[in-house]
């Protein structure tokens, strides 16, 4: 299988990247507990990002771990941006309504309140959530192509889920650090 990066000023470990599928993977089914409970886990992470950033005022968001690394707005915007482009962009899930969630953390954007960082992270969430009941074994392994910016690239459902999962890990670890080193609640696991 083919596989490309992204070139430009839009690439990013965020952006679509594209695996190939691996061959030999077992399948999972929509129905199968090891999804089931990943996801019911993982909802119970995104649970402790929402409690931890909702209430953080304007001055807290702009907290960070040193000069040149984001801020805990930056990593918040950056997980909430980063999940409407891989569902809603590459997988094409929910209406236009979310088109603009995409761009979040494009440069020169708004910056996001803690409210609505906490509603970006909701409203991401309820894509996958709507559309992981739908997803039998097959369309897991399907392979998704999009072409964006000229570059064609693939990966499975499978795989979005499982990158979903490791971007928001990466950086709700960022975010934890920045967090805690300023003195503020951290998630909690
Ligand atoms: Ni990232």
């Amino acid at each position: 299988m083919r596989r490309t990066a992204l070139r430009g000023p839009l690439a990013s470990h965020a952006d679509p990247p594209h695996r190939a599928h691996e061959e030999g993977v077992a399948a999972v089914a929509a129905s199968d507990p090891t999804l089931s409970e990943f996801s019911a886990e993982w909802k119970k992470y995104q649970d402790q990002l929402i409690q931890v950033i909702e209430p953080l005022t304007s001055e807290q968001l702009e907290l960070r771990a040193a000069p040149n690394l984001r801020s805990i707005r930056d990593i918040a915007t950056h997980m909430v941006g980063a999940r409407g482009r891989w569902l809603h962009r590459f997988l094409q899930l929910g209406d236009a309504s979310y088109d603009e969630i995409m761009t979040w953390d494009r440069p020169n954007m708004p910056a996001r309140t803690g409210t609505e960082l906490a509603s970006g992270l909701r409203r991401t969430w309820e894509l996958l959530q709507s559309a992981l009941p739908t997803w039998g074994e097959a369309e897991l392994a399907q392979m998704i192509e999009e072409t964006y910016h000229g570059e064609t690239e693939s990966a499975s459902r499978r795989w979005v889920i499982w990158h979903l999962i490791e971007h928001d890990l990466h950086h709700g670890g960022e975010l934890s650090f920045s967090l805690g080193m300023h003195g503020l609640p951290a998630p909690d696991l």
